[in-house]
């Protein structure tokens, strides 16, 4: 499956407990990877590891439950303003990868070490090896990277548009490249479609391996009843004029799916806006706010993938 951070880690962790983990493959964005005081961070990829992990603070649905921010936190003794909070647990993280980073080894492998640390026994994959960079163009703060937008901004700027830097030197890794050629059913998952899943569809080649599967791939929304779940999407859609509904979030996804889930919210869900290559669509539940409803959902994935596709 292909996701983001917080919405995608929550049916990640669905499928994990639902299918065999051998049988799961997680393709991570990290446009929003970043450096920070030295460390180099990747939130979606630790967000996603730490759901799996069941380490994740529940309440924000990032970084670790229950962790302090003494380090941070001490930075305002040399007259640093904090803007990141980057816990003490979760930094052993950051600290283990910016090491292994620095000795030359690949974000892939690094992520490996981690998760097989973690005993993670499905596979979580950072979409390239190559450093990418979203780059957002605002009304009111100029040029922001991303985590200046979304954290020390609170994403409040008008965003007028965004792009992805070096993303035409980042390369399809070998690992990626045979999950996607050998993968039964491809998800991506409900995570913002331009923030967290452009990045990976626009890695050069990476758009057309998908779309080359003759295989179910489903997009999950992450808009219902005309608002996100969490984050800035609906906020960008109607920046961007376009209608904060469903219906568009599978247009833009155009013919890299054929299948796609809206919610049950969404009864009047008009398959005659569609493209032609989404040949099929349903109606669940998808709002993951207990436990259950997360196994649920991937539950119900997997189920009406293997009847819908015959
Ligand atoms: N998101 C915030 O809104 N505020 C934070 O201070 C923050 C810290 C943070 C630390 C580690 C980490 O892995 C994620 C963190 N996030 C934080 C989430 C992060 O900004 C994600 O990139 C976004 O949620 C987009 O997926």
């Amino acid at each position: 499956m292909l996701v983001g951070g917080v919405g995608g880690a929550k049916l990640a962790y669905g499928l994990y407990r639902v299918m065999p983990p051998e049988d799961l493959t997680i393709i991570v964005n990290t446009g929003d990877d970043f450096w920070h005081y030295g460390l180099r961070i990747c939130p979606d990829l630790d967000t996603v590891m730490y759901t799996l992990a069941e380490l994740v603070d529940k309440t924000n649905g990032w970084g670790v439950a229950g962790d302090t921010r003494n380090m941070i936190e001490g930075l305002r003794h040399f007259g640093e303003t904090p803007w990141f909070g980057l816990g003490d647990k979760d930094l052993a993280t950051h600290l283990l990868r910016t090491q292994m980073w620095h000795s030359g080894e690949t974000l892939t492998k690094i992520t490996r070490r981690l998760t097989s640390s973690l005993h993670i026994s499905c596979t979580i994959l950072p979409m390239t090896d190559t450093p990418v960079a979203t780059i957002f163009n605002t009304v009111e703060a100029g040029e922001l990277p991303f985590q200046e937008y979304f954290v020390k901004h609170r994403w409040q700027p008008t965003v007028t548009s965004l792009r992805f830097d070096d993303i035409e030197n980042a390369v399809v890794s070998t690992s990626v490249r045979s999950a996607i050629e050998n993968a039964d059913t491809i998800i991506i998952g409900p995570s913002n479609p331009w923030l967290s899943v452009d990045p990976i569809l626009n890695i050069p080649e990476m758009r057309d391996l998908i779309v080359a599967r003759d295989v179910p791939r489903i997009a999950v929304t992450p808009i219902i009843a005309g608002d996100a779940v969490k984050g800035p999407a609906a906020k960008l859609m109607r920046e961007w004029g376009y209608p904060v509904s469903a219906e568009r979030v599978a247009q833009h996804y155009g013919d890299v799916i054929n299948g796609f889930i809206h919610d049950v919210a969404d009864a009047d869900f008009d398959t005659a806006k569609l493209t032609d290559s989404v040949v099929h669509s349903v109606a669940m539940d998808t709002m993951m706010t207990t436990y259950e409803k997360r196994e649920q959902l991937a539950r119900q994935i997997l189920k009406w993938t293997e009847e819908t596709y015959l």
